[in-house]
């Protein structure tokens, strides 16, 4: 899968996807990510990339030149892919959202600053605006990069364990059972006796039951359906 990513701050970007699982698969080629600075396609003379807002206001506003000529970079090497502009406008993102995400080969992510960008890019080069909460952040990057990361830790032959995906909080709609191992100090006082029975369908009776308490007290807006079938809503893994 490949990603572009527009962005004053590709550093930001580029050392925060450079840990653990995903840095791996980064280095592994299971995933590419170009990145693409507004700044070095700045024509006018100070390299500009925002200006004061029409109709006056406080703050600066990201030009559309520089970013429309990102983009146009971006295609004249190959594909966009999906243009997908991270912003608190946008539809809030969750797994069954990073799902179809999963699904493209190739997505775009334009990444803002300072008050926003110019209206135009938006309306004329945009197919997704995305939002990862109800917060103001300072800029795009960070969104940018819990994309890229539940989109890629999708990706099969990213996670060691081929099952860790599948049995992640959310993958079925419901939250993740409680975890425990050794500790020293502890010893095992506190461990539920089932986790060391070694009995691997009382296990994971135990395990399904504990999510679904779980998710029930902590989370109840994550169960659909009736009072007597709730049943967490399906969300399909890639590739399924
Ligand atoms: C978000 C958000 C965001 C909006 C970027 C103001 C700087 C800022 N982006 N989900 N300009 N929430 N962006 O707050 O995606």
């Amino acid at each position: 899968m490949n990603f572009n990513v527009i962005t004053l701050f590709p550093d930001m970007v580029k050392h925060t996807l450079s840990f653990g699982v995903i840095g791996k698969a980064i280095e592994n080629g299971l995933v590419t990510i170009s990145y693409i600075n507004p700044r070095d396609f700045a024509e006018n003379k100070h390299g500009r990339v925002d200006d004061k807002p029409f109709g006056g206001g406080p703050g600066m506003v990201m030009m559309y030149d520089p970013l429309k000529r990102a983009l146009k970079n971006i295609e004249n090497k190959g594909h966009a892919g999906d243009v997908v502009f991270l912003s608190p406008q946008g539809k809030e993102l969750k797994q069954s959202v990073c799902n179809d995400l999963a699904k493209k080969n190739t997505l775009t992510l334009v990444c803002g600053r300072y008050e926003g960008i110019d209206q135009r890019f938006v309306d004329e080069c945009v197919d997704q605006e995305i939002s990862i909460g109800d917060y103001v952040i300072s800029g795009g990057e960070v969104a940018a990069c819990v994309v890229i990361d539940t989109v890629v830790r999708q990706i099969k032959g990213v996670l060691g364990d081929d099952e860790s995906a599948m049995t992640d909080s959310f993958m079925n709609g419901m939250l993740g059972f409680p975890q425990y191992t050794r500790s020293d100090l502890l010893g095992q006082s506190g461990v539920p006796e089932v986790l060391l029975s070694g009995h691997h369908q009382a296990i994971s009776a135990w395990r399904e039951k504990q999510a679904a308490e779980l998710t029930k007290l902590k989370r109840p807006d994550l169960l659909v359906g009736t009072s007597e079938g709730k049943k967490a809503s399906h969300v399909p893994r890639r590739n399924e």
